[in-house]
């Protein structure tokens, strides 16, 4: 039987506040409507078994101590770091210090919004970056995450 693979989903501030609020901008789609699809996804994965842990915090800290815990489990991170994206150079230096891949996440297109958006400091340590996908930047990119961390296995 394959090695597992094993995926930390890291959600940042506001996002439990997905599909109740400011619809027109993130969409309907809940919270926990994404992690069941990213599980749903993964469950079908046909190349090796997929386990996922979905996380959600407001705390810049959590976040923090939750990607240090991960240290010697995670083979890959999907974050939507939200705000902390655009600001948190500790947010970007605990990502960095765990030395899995990364893919950033965003469910809108961050560079058609306001200029302060337009700058993530997360990037710059992630493989890649999906945005402006809505819900289904998530499902893109576990797909891609899944595929890099295999292709990294050889
Ligand atoms: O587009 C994204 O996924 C963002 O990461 C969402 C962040 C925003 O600060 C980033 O620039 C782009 C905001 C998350 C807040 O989510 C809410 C959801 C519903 C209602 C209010 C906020």
């Amino acid at each position: 039987m394959a090695e597992p693979v094993r995926i930390l989903v890291l959600h940042g501030p506001n996002l439990n506040l997905l599909g109740r609020r400011e619809p027109e901008i993130y969409g309907r789609t809940t919270l926990e409507e994404i992690d069941r699809r990213l599980a749903a996804q993964a469950a079908a994965f046909a190349r090796v078994p997929v386990e996922l842990a979905c996380f959600q915090s407001n705390h810049e800290g959590v976040l923090i101590d939750r990607i240090q815990e991960a240290a010697d489990w995670a083979d890959g991170i999907l974050v939507n770091p939200a705000a902390l994206g655009h600001t948190s150079i500790a947010l970007r230096d605990a990502l960095a210090a765990l030395g899995t891949p990364v893919v950033e996440v965003h469910l809108s297109n961050v560079y058609r919004r306001e200029p302060f958006r337009h700058q993530s400091l997360v990037s710059a340590v992630a493989l890649g970056l999906v945005a402006g996908f809505g819900a289904d930047s998530y499902r893109l990119g576990l797909d891609a995450l899944l595929n890099a961390v295999l292709a990294a296995r050889g």
